[in-house]
């Protein structure tokens, strides 16, 4: 069954640059409503956890190095259609890829610090939420 909700972390290369604020403002002006929200950091051993499905991939090394090299927001995010949305609003892996407004297109840097996550499937955005936020710290 189709959810409402998709998961979605902004990565340390938006952080540090300074676009927490910027990115949020996007997604709450595309109607999405925060469902939780946490300012944290991943160790590299959680960033492993967390993108293991990509384990056999050749940027594996790279990505959880990059995720866990510095704060991160993490949300869970509530919309109808939420999934297929919010990749919508964020565009393209790669930001030289993504459609002019996206969130990536306009706050990435390439295609590893690419300044946002969004959940793939209904599936992931529920393990990915239960991932960094227990029940009593949600909505
Ligand atoms: O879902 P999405 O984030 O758009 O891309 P994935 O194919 O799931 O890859 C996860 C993550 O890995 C991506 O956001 C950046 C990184 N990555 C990379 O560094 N180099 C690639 N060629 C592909 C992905
Ligand atoms: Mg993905």
């Amino acid at each position: 069954m189709a959810t409402n909700r998709t998961f979605t972390m902004i990565k340390p290369d938006a952080v540090a640059a300074g676009h927490i604020g910027g990115i949020l403002e996007q997604i709450i002006k595309s109607g999405f409503k925060l469902v939780a929200m946490k300012y944290t950091t991943l160790s590299p051993e959680k960033a492993g956890q967390f993108y293991e499905v990509h384990k056999e991939r050749p940027f594996y090394g790279e990505l959880c190095q990059f995720m866990s090299s510095g704060p991160i927001v993490a949300a869970i995010l509530e919309k109808d259609n939420a999934i297929e949305d919010f990749r919508k609003l964020i565009g393209a892996t790669d930001p030289a890829k993504a459609e002019v407004g996206t969130i990536r297109q306009k706050f990435a840097q390439s295609i590893s610090a690419n300044a946002v996550h969004g959940s793939d499937s209904d599936d992931n955005a529920k393990i990915e939420g239960d991932f960094f936020f227990s029940a009593f710290e949600r909505f």
